[in-house]
């Protein structure tokens, strides 16, 4: 079995039961087991023109850490069908979201597809991704990036709350 870091967030559509639906689909993935929940955190939203925030509701973002055999291309597939089955849909890059599943990690692997691009391209320096990870993962390092830790002590983050 292969270790994995998935991301989950949400801002339409409930965002709190979109997560806690997304934990039960990752459960039901085949040749995979969920070690690990983080809490629900709840986070204003990060990466938008200031004339485009005040139309984008805020997220729900947690993480989950899984054991799995499948491949990295599979289990991204996997993730992307779990969205595609909350009713994802993308009518401009960011927009808001019923569900967004993204893989952070898998194993120690670096790679850039242009399906995949592992670690994760931004996740060094997301709140909404650190904080939730740090809860479930104290120790981890991110590969290129260091531990966990130092990266959350380096950057302030704000607008984020643990629920
Ligand atoms: N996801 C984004 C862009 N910005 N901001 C927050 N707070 N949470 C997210 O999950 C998020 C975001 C693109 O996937
Ligand atoms: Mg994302
Ligand atoms: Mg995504």
């Amino acid at each position: 079995m292969k270790q994995a870091f998935v991301a989950l967030g949400s801002n339409l559509a409930n965002p709190i039961s979109q997560v806690e639906s997304a934990f039960a689909a990752l459960e039901n993935l085949p040749n995979t087991r969920v070690i690990k929940k983080s809490s629900l955190y709840k986070t204003a939203p990060i990466g938008y023109e200031a004339e485009q925030l005040n139309q984008i509701p805020d997220f729900i973002n947690a993480v989950a850490e899984l054991e799995t055999d499948l491949a990295p291309l599979e289990l991204l597939d996997a993730l992307l069908e779990i969205e595609n089955q909350a009713g994802r849909e993308r009518p401009f890059p960011n927009a808001p979201r019923v569900l967004d599943c993204d893989l952070l990690l898998y194993e120690n692997v670096s790679m850039e597809s242009t399906k995949l691009i592992l670690p994760h391209p931004r996740m060094h320096q997301r709140g909404f991704v650190l904080l939730p990870l740090f809860e479930i993962a104290a120790q981890l390092s991110i590969p290129n990036h260091g531990k966990i830790a130092t990266l959350i002590h380096e950057q302030q983050f704000t607008g984020i709350t643990k629920l």
